[in-house]
């Protein structure tokens, strides 16, 4: 299986993240692809390949244009108004008030995302072109008919909605893959989101729709960021309805819980006729991760892995969370193995 990764995810690495009322250093940072790069090597697996250019037309079928211009822009408009760190939310637009976009980069920033935990700075745009570039580019690769392909994102992606960022996500990279396997002429997509958190991003782009399915194991959103979306009534509206399936799952989930909503996960996506899968390959529903609360062990990976591959579908992996920095690339490798029969 090619990995595809760009060495310009480097260009974000804010350097402070909003965690329980402390700036701290991003859990998620640059030296999470090291990891796995390491991982990938030792295993056996091909030197990952560079994307090349990202083609903005799949990223503009996503993602709102406002929003796009937004996430260009906001870098240099921060310093223009004599802002000096980095590029934060203070301001929202909360309960009973104007849905309405500001003029100034404050509001700007209130209006856009949905988190307050995740920082932009001078290269954030350049670094969530190129982590798009990659998914562009593994799932090119699997539509011309390789099995299966990882694309090694980062920033990762499945937070981000159309026109909202937040949770350490810019672009949804997921999304943007899925929408090209439709491009490409694949009747029925599905995405099925393994990482500990809610994909509220991919639910909300695809929620009317009816050729897209969206399966999302996670958190409870009672206990779980983000909070605000992954209740197990959510299950897609319109064209859409009977859509989306979602997978809320309480403190202390192991193994054993976990993998029964993932064997029914798989059995919708056999059911809705998927002819191509696109996975938000996240590991931090593993024990150790410092910010999430399953209890999954790494070989637990290798049979996650195992069980994906029996769908028989063209598959894309793309990289989102895991945060349990020395077993991210064992972890992440250990589903790629077991999908490859390992
Ligand atoms: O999958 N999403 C994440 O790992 C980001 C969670 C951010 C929590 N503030
Ligand atoms: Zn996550």
């Amino acid at each position: 299986m090619r990995t595809y990764f760009s060495e310009r995810h480097r260009l974000h690495f804010p350097q402070a993240e909003l965690f329980g009322g402390q700036f701290v250093t991003p859990f998620e940072r640059p030296s999470r692809v090291e990891y796995i790069l390491n991982r990938l090597g030792e295993r056996g697996f091909a030197k990952p390949v560079d994307p090349g250019p990202v083609d903005l037309a799949p990223v503009q079928r996503i993602h709102d244009a406002g929003f796009l211009a937004f996430l260009q822009s906001a870098w240099e408009e921060w310093k223009a108004a004599g802002f000096s760190g980095e590029v934060m939310p203070a301001s929202y637009p909360a309960r009973r008030m104007q849905a309405r976009c500001p003029n100034h980069i404050d509001g700007k920033v209130g209006y856009y995302a949905l988190a307050l935990e995740t920082a932009m700075t001078s290269g954030t745009w350049e670094a969530a072109l190129s982590s798009c570039a990659s998914a562009q580019a593994a799932q090119r690769a699997v539509a011309a008919g390789e099995r299966a392909a990882f694309a090694l994102c980062r920033p990762p992606g499945h937070h981000a909605a159309s026109d909202m960022y937040g949770g350490y996500c810019f672009l949804n990279n997921v999304a943007i893959a899925a929408e090209m396997f439709r491009q490409n002429g694949a009747a029925r997509v599905a995405v099925l989101d393994v990482d500990f958190h809610h994909g509220n991003g991919t639910q909300d782009i695809f929620y009317e729709r009816g050729d897209v399915f969206f399966a999302s194991l996670h958190g409870q959103p009672e206990d779980a960021f983000p909070y605000f979306l992954g209740y197990a009534d959510e299950t897609g509206a319109g064209d859409g309805e009977g859509a989306t399936a979602n997978y809320p799952m309480a403190p202390g989930t192991p193994y054993s819980v976990w993998c029964e909503a993932l064997d029914d996960a798989i059995a919708r996506i056999r059911g809705f006729g998927a002819e191509a899968l696109v996975v938000s390959l996240g590991v931090d529903a593993f024990k150790d991760d410092p910010i999430s609360f399953f209890k999954l062990q790494s070989d637990d990976f290798t049979d996650c892995g195992r069980r994906i591959e029996k769908l028989g579908l063209p598959t894309l992996f793309c990289m989102e969370g895991g945060y349990a920095i020395e077993a991210v690339g064992i972890n992440t490798v250990n589903v790629l193995e077991g999908f490859l029969g390992a």
